[in-house]
């Protein structure tokens, strides 16, 4: 023992003197063994391992023996590697974070975290798309999953909302349906992450209460330009509970520090061929420079004579309140600044549950909430294998968490001692937990009394006012994007009574919209509207809340920008976009013919980032075209850089450029289409000017000309 424990020690001293080696092995295979402070590989049961490239056999050229527990155990784990992917949602992208309450609002609730202004209670949230796989494109044009994990003083309280604050549905027992529908479709499993089919448009025109959300799918809130850049709701209407058993509806909002932004159409089946990881890179980029991703939280609060008065059903989740009917109090902060350490462990083993409540906030019956508080405790027994999911450390309460659970698989933090059931008469801290009346989760008292029936209420019949009041809110541009929308997605639906059938929906939210539809598809029998169960309503004001171009940001800050240089650029204008591009927030990335860089006009040697072909403009917010004569006339003909100018014009971004990069225009034909927002650099101050309009982030006014 003495003599093993010598051998070690000065085994650990020689190792701490080495260095790291590089051998070959007899085959000319790469070992690159321990030395210095790297760690020496071992198995999961801790033994040091000697050679990872050989497995143990008779001879270099012989069978494999059976007793090679290294190699064994090494693909046994490869093996099971992978878990269920979420049924919904299973592309996602998450990081930590923390929300800062601004004042005590012990008023309205008893919820630890909101009792003390300028408390941080750590937060883990993870967006993501709801119809593709897991290895989907992020550009999907689908709702965003926004949910929020708040591991608070006394427990863990769970946000599970979407970017899109009303719902397909109204009662839980459809989304098998609704998943079913918009899923691939399951002969032929395609079309992936995409609503563009017959089964989706099939179910969607036989279910009224969808058109609602039809609105808001086929709007630019389905291809965000970056999680950073939108807006998450919880949906449905819960209940803030005081420490005296008042009760005050609320609906919850995330608003984004940055304001709102999306790409378009084109765009986003661009980037999904670029780069398919766009919004996940865009998160982890901001975080890892440290430009923290940050919204606001806000509070809709309503009392039950509101709840009364309201035009609508508050438990009906296919339903907003408008915030100029209910405004918005912010009473929060939520910052993400960290990324996570490993993909698995955190992002995909992260289990939300709607039924993850604290004390002070509680449920109504809105009933597809009702079912979802069944439905997330029970995927996470199946993805994650057994009731102790909630022991894997991004699961697990960060307060301190006592319960007479016990056993399961993987049972990490089983109960020390011998009481496990209560009450019990063992004494002190060997009787283990006890209950609190005081402090203790108190569901809300309400009084609750009906037949028991398989039946909707009529509350709930009015399925189109509201989706006549998101599109008349929306801007002339964002309604023809909706029309656009609706016409791509039926245009790929091969049965034309699905198309007429969708489109028999139309008139009831506008009539030129149900027209410009119908042309669009070149329906040929006239479309006849469906009766209703209630009359629309053509009263609702329109809310300059549910548009994104009217809640444009308030500056370029977080947006990127793309220079296309050759050598030759002149290096002084550069410098000088850089300089003003980083005062604005935002970002440069310069895209030159090879990624060793390139030589500029004062001889400078300068980094880029990207290859011509690899950065296109869709990556980008706004794009300079910065090349030197020379470089222009070798990269006349260059196909990838046509592109780069011609997806600039037509996806409406600004467009700096020198007179060098003039004939680039002519060869992509829109020399003759040049408009303010093609801003000529001719020095430092024209660089100001660019970077000015660009917080508008897009030309809309070259819509006309470009007719995507
Ligand atoms: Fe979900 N939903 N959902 N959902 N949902 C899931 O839970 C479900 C609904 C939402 O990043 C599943 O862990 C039912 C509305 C998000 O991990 C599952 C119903 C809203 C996420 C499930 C709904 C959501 C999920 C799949 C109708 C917006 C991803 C895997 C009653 C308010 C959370 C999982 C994450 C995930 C069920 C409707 C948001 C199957 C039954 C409405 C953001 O339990």
């Amino acid at each position: 023992m003495q003599t093993d424990f010598r051998r070690y020690k000065t085994y650990m001293k020689q190792k701490k003197q080495m260095r790291e080696e590089v051998v070959r092995g007899n085959g000319g295979e790469t070992h690159q063994t321990a030395a210095g402070d790297l760690p020496v590989l071992t198995t999961q049961q801790g033994t040091p391992v000697s050679d990872d490239q050989n497995s143990l056999k008779v001879g270099s050229r012989g069978p494999t023996t059976l007793e090679d527990f290294h190699l064994r155990e090494k693909i046994f784990h490869f093996d099971h590697e992978r878990i269920p992917e979420r049924v919904v949602h299973a592309r996602g992208f998450g990081a930590h974070g923390f929300f800062e309450n601004y004042e005590s609002l012990s008023g309205i609730t008893s919820a630890d975290l909101f009792q003390r202004a300028g408390e941080k209670t750590p937060a883990f949230v993870r967006f993501s798309t709801v119809a593709g796989n897991k290895g989907s494109a992020d550009l999907a044009r689908d709702v965003r999953g926004f949910a929020v994990k708040l591991y608070t003083q006394q427990g863990n309280w769970d946000i599970v909302g979407n970017n899109i604050p009303v719902f397909f549905i109204q009662d839980a027992i459809k989304f098998p349906d609704l998943i079913h529908a918009v899923k691939a479709e399951p002969d032929r499993d395609f079309p992936q992450a995409q609503t563009a089919h017959d089964n989706f448009w099939d179910f969607i025109s036989l279910m009224p209460e969808s058109m609602h959300m039809v609105m808001w799918i086929m709007s630019d809130r389905t291809l965000p330009r970056s999680f950073r850049f939108m807006e998450g709701f919880g949906v449905h209407t819960y209940r803030l509970v005081n420490a005296d058993g008042k009760s005050t509806f609320v609906k919850f909002h995330w608003k984004p520090k940055m304001g709102l932004q999306s790409v378009l159409w084109d765009e986003a089946v661009k980037i999904n061929g670029a780069d398919p990881d766009f919004h996940r890179r865009d998160l982890w980029n901001a975080i890892q420079s440290g430009n923290y991703p940050e919204w606001e939280l806000g509070l809709q609060l309503f009392d039950d004579k509101f709840a009364d008065a309201f035009a609508f059903d508050v438990l009906d989740a296919t339903k907003l309140i408008p915030e100029e009917e209910v405004p918005i109090r912010r009473v929060g902060r939520l910052v993400l600044d960290r990324c996570v350490d490993n993909f698995f462990a955190e992002t995909e083993q992260v289990a939300f549950c709607t039924n993850n409540v604290v004390p002070g906030v509680d449920f109504t019956n809105d009933p597809l909430l009702q079912g979802r508080n069944f439905s997330y405790l029970d995927t996470q027994v199946k993805r994650l294998g057994g009731p102790n999911f909630t022991h894997i450390p991004i699961n697990a309460p960060k307060c301190p968490f006592h319960t007479f659970q016990q056993d399961g698989h993987m049972a990490m933090v089983n109960p020390k001692g011998r009481a496990n059931y209560e009450p019990n008469s063992w004494e002190g801290a060997a009787g283990g937990p006890r209950e609190s009346p005081q402090i203790g989760f108190r569901s809300f008292a309400a009084d609750e009394k009906g037949r028991k029936v398989r039946e909707r209420s009529e509350s709930f019949a009015d399925h189109y006012s509201q989706a006549r009041q998101f599109y008349v809110s929306q801007t002339k541009v964002e309604q023809g994007h909706i029309a656009k929308a609706l016409i791509f997605e039926l245009s790929k639906v091969q049965r034309t009574d699905i198309r007429a059938r969708l489109a028999s929906h139309l008139p009831h939210i506008d009539a030129k919209l149900a027209d410009r539809v119908a042309q669009g598809l070149g329906l040929r029998e006239k479309v006849i509207a469906i009766q209703p169960a209630v009359a629309p309503r053509k009263d609702l004001k329109p809310s300059k809340a549910l548009s994104i171009a009217l809640n444009p940001p308030k500056s370029f800050a977080g947006r990127k920008v793309g220079a296309l240089v050759t050598n030759g650029v002149d290096a002084e204008l550069l410098g000088a976009l850089k300089k003003a591009v980083e005062a604005e927030g935002a970002t440069l990335e310069i895209i030159a013919p090879t990624i060793g860089g390139v030589e500029a006009n004062d001889g400078t040697h300068l980094e880029v980032n990207e290859k011509i072909g690899g950065g296109p403009s869709v990556l980008y917010d706004a794009v300079a075209l910065l090349p030197s004569e020379e470089g222009t006339s070798l990269l006349l003909k260059n196909a990838a850089v046509k592109d780069f100018i011609a997806d600039a014009f037509a996806h409406l971004k600004f467009i700096a450029w020198v007179s060098a990069a003039q004939p680039f225009f002519e060869r992509v034909g829109i020399d003759q289409d040049l408009d303010e927002g093609c801003v000529e650099l001719t020095g430092t101050k024209s660089v100001g000017q660019f970077l000015t309009s660009c917080r508008k982030l897009r030309r809309w006014e070259r819509e006309q000309v470009v007719a995507l």
